[in-house]
């Protein structure tokens, strides 16, 4: 059973997270996904309009999900790839180079963003 792990915000779900799903689910059997909560989400200077259980019962309804974790600071990655026994993390190539450190412990792979599509770009079209 080959184990995915990725991170992220997920908020007002779109393509874009859907194709990045799609894709990391791909390269294994098993994709976890850990959920940034509200209260990392204010480290991380974002707001949410989706709760955390919103974005999780959201991300749960998705094919290529298996299972959904809190993703509550930047430093418990390592421990999630120990814990949950990972063997590829992915994200984004927004993320380029910035997890490699994972290396010593899991394959890391960096995917192509899906252009033309962001939540920023949805609440801005939306003139929100
Ligand atoms: N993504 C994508 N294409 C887009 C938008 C997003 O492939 N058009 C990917 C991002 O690269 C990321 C994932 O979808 O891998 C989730 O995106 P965000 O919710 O914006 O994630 P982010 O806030 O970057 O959180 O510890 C890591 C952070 O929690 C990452």
């Amino acid at each position: 059973m080959k184990r995915i792990l990725t991170y992220g915000t997920f908020d007002l779900l779109h393509i874009g997270h859907i194709n990045l799903l799609k894709r990391a689910k791909a390269l294994g059997d098993y994709l976890i996904v850990a959920l940034s909560t509200d209260d990392f989400n204010a480290i991380k200077g974002k707001k949410a309009y989706h709760s955390y259980e919103e974005r999780k019962t959201l991300l749960e309804s998705v094919r290529f999900v298996d299972l959904v974790i809190p993703e509550n600071n930047w430093e418990q990655k390592v421990t999630d790839v120990k814990k949950y026994e990972v063997d590829v993390f992915v994200m984004g190539d927004d993320w380029l180079g910035k997890f490699d450190f994972l290396k010593e412990h899991c394959e890391v792979v960096y995917l192509p963003r899906t252009e033309g599509i962001s939540t920023t770009k949805i609440k801005n079209d939306l003139g929100s």
